[in-house]
């Protein structure tokens, strides 16, 4: 049911569909290149929605755990940048502790810096000297993610690992993809609930609604074009 069932990356792609957070047309992303479609994770704004991403993070989570055996489950440490990554973060703490028995401490930062009370831009679990697994929405090239990095580096804190809920697959700063290149330069494992490749199929197998020939053909250009 609802409330048990694991991640399913057709569940997510089917309700992304049919919510909009997939969208098709023309989008001039953050890098400046021209996309046919669009991931807004905002608009995964219903409990079913954000259910089935947090415990799709909270099951990559807990496998990366399982993986490796240097780690201990209870010292994990999680984060969400602001804004978007914040309920998210929430959210997959949550779904670790009900579903998988982890009780994760997780944190977010502000944008603004706060000058009275407890001061300070981060809020919730102490990331200093800690390895922290980032959860984010979306990796294109990569520049997101790498403030995100920043951010935590300034606060003392280290990257244990990063979780997408999609990776574009696209050329990061040079000819690798951005999710390559972070991998490479931090070291750590760099894991994508769903990628580019699972939508172009998903889609090519679509019928009725989102069959579409020519938006799939878009996209496998654009994938051509700037794709890893
Ligand atoms: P990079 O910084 O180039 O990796 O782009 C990732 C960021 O762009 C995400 O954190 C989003 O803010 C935004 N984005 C989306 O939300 N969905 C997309 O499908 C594409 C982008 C984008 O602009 O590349």
């Amino acid at each position: 049911d609802a409330q048990t069932a694991s991640f399913s990356s057709h569940q997510f792609i089917q309700l992304a569909l049919d919510n909009q957070v997939l969208k098709f047309g023309e989008f001039v992303l953050k890098s400046g290149r021209i996309s046919p479609y669009f991931f807004n994770a905002g608009l995964l704004a219903t409990g079913e929605m954000l259910s089935l991403l947090a415990r799709g993070y909270a099951d990559a989570l807990a496998a990366q755990m399982t993986e490796s055996d240097e780690v201990d489950m209870q010292e994990l440490v999680i984060f969400g940048a602001a804004y978007k990554g914040i309920p998210f973060v929430a959210a997959t703490a949550q779904a670790l502790w009900q579903h998988h028995g982890i009780n994760a401490k997780w944190g977010y930062n502000r944008k603004e810096a706060k000058t009275h009370g407890e001061g300070g831009n981060l809020v919730g679990a102490d990331v200093s000297g800690k390895a922290v697994w980032v959860l984010d929405d979306v990796i294109t090239a990569g520049t997101a993610m790498r403030e995100v990095v920043e951010i935590l580096e300034q606060a003392g804190a280290s990257v244990a690992g990063i979780i997408v809920a999609l990776d574009r697959k696209e050329k990061g700063q040079g000819e690798h993809s951005a999710i390559q290149e972070l991998a490479a330069t931090l070291n750590v494992p760099v894991r994508a609930l769903v990628d580019i490749d699972d939508l172009i199929s998903y889609l090519a197998a679509a019928n009725g609604q989102y069959k579409d020939a020519t938006q799939l053909a878009k996209m496998q250009h654009y994938r051509a074009q700037y794709g890893v």
